[in-house]
């Protein structure tokens, strides 16, 4: 592995000959990947694990593709948005009709979203994920200014809103203006320890998956993906939402699982600072974009954080508390940009400690669980490993609030990770040894940005 150096201010070039070196043959890996992954119009996150569009991977994605080929990056986007639901919903996988229905579990079959009033076309799941694609937009668009772009940002912006309009009205669940999942699905941390305690609410037998065949565990190894007992219960929360036509009217009278995620409402958050600036671009009004952006920071920060433990928790609706455990998810806020300082000492001390071990110079990469928690798997997906979209987005609010030593701390693990693994899904949490998929879309899309910066 290439030995980098942390710029001592701020991220940049990386430092030695060496270096400069690994980044180019980094730079055609990782554009070899999208390349690799592209299916005409969209991007798959892996063409055997995941074959069809996934909502907040396409958002990363376009950022990627914004870095080498940005008429793919408004692709990407557009072609998600042209799924999306007339509530506004954005559905988390649109399946793509030429790749066969069992090529993926739970496939369109099993979603049904023909059925309902109000669907696109094409065949849909009914969950959504987290809305980081204002924000997506917003940074692609900075990258290449042009004209083709700003006219794509015009396109998307109606959508755009539409999908936060969705999340903030139909999903406001709790009533305090942030938006409930309905799903761990939906926080796209499927199966994070932040969701043991509500999960083990919804009554379900690992017996229930005998119907089914989970085809994740064809492509990669049982023990790094979720656990049967998880599936029998994420296909008990969909078919409860499912047959009430993924309506949200009354779900809190009826539903297992309902949650306010600070992922999830930080990007609900960042999305509409995001949508002020493009709003500004494109002619139209920024203010009511910066005020609803005020009021969801300040609900995060009111519903989500705890100042015992000093880090932003899931509320679980049902019991009306927050969930203990403390994952990557609490660091996450700091994508906020009106965060107030208190709450950004205190993720800076959260993800600093030996919980997450953030530093300058990072011994390990950043973990997706608490390091020091008696169930932190290093090897099973959302419960330990290192995933390149949190990293990124950790990075990009530590720059945001002006962090800038850390944030190519950051930067370097993350760098590191793909010069010894490759582009895989995520990474072990010590070893750095590549897990997963190993062509994954974001891995890919995300190096591209970082390396470019
Ligand atoms: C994973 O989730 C899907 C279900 O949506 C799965 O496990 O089959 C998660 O890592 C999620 O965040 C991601 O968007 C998706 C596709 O990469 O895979």
């Amino acid at each position: 592995m290439v030995n980098r150096t942390a710029p001592s201010a701020g991220p940049g070039p990386a430092a030695s000959a060496d270096a400069a070196g690994d980044d180019g043959r980094l730079w055609k890996l990782a554009r070899d990947t999208l390349d690799g992954n592209w299916a005409g119009g969209h991007t798959v996150p892996s063409r055997t694990l995941y074959p069809h569009q996934w909502s907040w991977d396409s958002a990363f994605i376009a950022i990627g593709w914004a870095r080498v080929r940005p008429e793919r990056a408004w692709s990407e986007l557009t072609s998600l948005f042209r799924a999306q639901w007339r509530d506004g919903r954005v559905p988390h996988i649109v399946f793509n009709p030429a790749v066969s229905g069992g090529a993926y579990f739970p496939g369109p079959g099993f979603w049904s979203s023909g059925t309902v009033e109000g669907t696109p076309p094409m065949a849909t799941s009914g969950l959504v994920q987290p809305p980081v694609h204002a924000l997506a937009a917003w940074h692609a668009y900075r990258r290449v200014p042009t004209e083709a772009s700003r006219a794509a940002l015009r396109r998307l912006y109606p959508h755009l809103v539409a999908q936060q309009r969705y999340l903030a009205g139909c999903r406001d669940v709790g009533g305090a203006g942030l938006a409930s999942i309905v799903h761990p699905w939906e926080s796209g941390l499927d199966n994070s320890p932040a969701w043991d305690q509500p999960m083990s609410a919804v009554a379900a037998e690992a017996a229930v998956m005998r119907a089914y065949r989970r085809r994740d565990t064809v492509h990669a190894d049982p023990a790094h993906r979720p656990t049967d007992l998880d599936y029998a219960r994420y296909v008990t929360m969909v078919t409860a939402y499912r047959a009430n036509g993924y309506r949200d009217d009354g779900l809190a009278d009826r539903h297992p699982f309902l949650v306010e995620c600070p992922l999830f409402n930080a990007a609900m958050g960042a999305s509409e600072s995001a949508l002020a600036g493009i709003a500004g671009v494109i002619g139209a009004d920024p203010g009511p974009h910066r005020e609803r952006a005020v009021a969801i920071t300040e609900a995060v920060v009111a519903r989500l954080y705890d100042p015992g433990s000093g880090t932003f928790h899931p509320r679980d609706l049902r019991t009306g508390r927050l969930t203990p455990a403390r994952t990557v998810l609490g660091l996450t806020p700091l994508i906020l940009p009106d965060l107030p300082a208190r709450q950004v000492e205190a993720v800076l001390a959260e993800a600093s400690s030996a919980r997450f071990g953030l530093a300058a110079r990072m011994a390990r990469p950043l973990p997706s669980h608490d390091r020091t928690a008696g169930d932190f798997e290093p090897l099973r997906y959302w419960r330990g490993p290192s995933w390149t979209n949190i990293s990124w987005l950790v990075r990009r609010g530590l720059l945001r609030h002006g962090h800038d030593r850390l944030a190519a701390g950051l930067r370097t693990s993350m760098i590191d990770l793909v010069s010894a693994a490759g582009c895989h899904e995520y990474f072990h949490p010590d070893t750095g040894a590549g897990l997963g998929s190993p062509a994954f879309s974001w891995t890919a899309a995300l190096l591209l940005d970082v390396l470019a910066d």
